[in-house]
């Protein structure tokens, strides 16, 4: 396939600085050449520019830095359209995951153009369904699943000038267990279909993913993946904006994108809040790199 690989050093979503720098780790990680080792044709797009928090003042303490985030969000829903147009399939490579509201929408104006709805799965220890009337921290990386299903925070629901940009019957989150109480009665009332940590125990991860692959492929022009590196366990991705115990272990993280690979309806991914200042020797940056090639066709055999 043609990959195009879009960075975006977007921190201005999290309440901890550092993953800025994911995109430049990702690189140094080898996440291209290990693409082109399995045969696809790889551009790296370059960044997505992106505003200094230092730079800026942070305005309505219930959405921080909402305007700036939105106005990179627009800047990267057309980067990442302009990839789908070209026949080509986006990585985009965070930074915090509230960039989330741009490269989805890109995904899904995309398969309108088709005709179809697309499917979303979420893959998370958070849910990111927050809004600036739920949220206790202000930080709007805790939003953007909410600002794709619905109205609010309404800069970031607007990104491309329409809303919503998913249904909740063809959106799955995947691997959360961390969320706000006022956020979980969100989670609830949204219809989306939630597969927790509790669940992938019970069920195991292939089955989860599977289950994830059939409601968010049934009817909609293919999958958008936005995967939020600390859905993994801190053992082997301590390098995140929020760290939470008991995660996906190293095979199971590589399976679920080997499974999302082989079911071949992903149109685009996302690997977000991968943060080098917490890392231990660029490890998460490796592994995001590794399971970018799994999502994209690397087998075992
Ligand atoms: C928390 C943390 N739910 C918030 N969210 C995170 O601030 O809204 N999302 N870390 O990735
Ligand atoms: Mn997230
Ligand atoms: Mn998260
Ligand atoms: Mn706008």
């Amino acid at each position: 396939a043609h990959i195009h690989l879009i960075g975006v050093p977007l921190d201005l979503g999290g309440g901890r600085r550092g993953v800025d720098m994911g995109p430049s780790a990702v690189r140094i990680a080898g996440i291209g050449t290990r693409l082109t080792a399995l045969g696809h044709h790889v551009q790296d797009r370059g960044d997505i520019l992106t505003p200094t928090p230092e730079t800026r003042e942070a305005g309505d303490p219930k959405k921080r830095y909402v305007r700036e985030i939105h106005d990179v969000c627009e800047a990267l829903y057309a980067q990442a359209l302009d990839s789908h147009a070209a026949g080509a399939f986006p990585i985009v490579i965070g930074g915090d995951h509230s960039l989330a509201a741009g490269s989805v929408a890109a995904s899904a104006t995309h398969a309108k153009r088709q005709g179809r709805p697309l499917g979303l799965i979420w893959v998370d220890a958070h849910a990111d369904m927050n809004t600036p009337a739920t949220t206790g921290s202000g930080n709007v990386h805790g939003m953007p699943l909410a600002a794709l299903l619905g109205e609010d925070p309404r800069e970031l629901a607007l990104v491309g000038g329409y809303q919503p940009k998913v249904a909740p019957g063809h959106t799955v989150l995947v691997g959360i267990r961390n969320l706000d109480e006022r956020e979980k009665e969100e989670v609830r009332a949204s219809g989306v279909h939630v597969f927790t940590m509790k669940d992938i125990d019970r069920q195991g991860a292939a089955s989860v993913i599977e289950q994830a692959i059939e409601i968010a492929g049934r009817d909609t022009a293919g999958i958008h993946v936005s995967f939020d590196l600390d859905v993994c366990d801190p053992a082997i991705a301590p390098g995140v904006g929020t760290p939470v115990r008991g995660g996906l272990n190293y095979r199971e993280a590589h399976m679920a994108m080997e499974i999302l690979s082989d079911a071949r309806r992903i149109i685009a991914l996302d690997l977000v809040e991968v943060n080098p200042v917490l890392d231990h020797q660029n490890m998460t940056a490796v592994l995001a790199a590794e399971l970018a090639a799994s999502a994209l066709g690397q087998k075992i055999l």
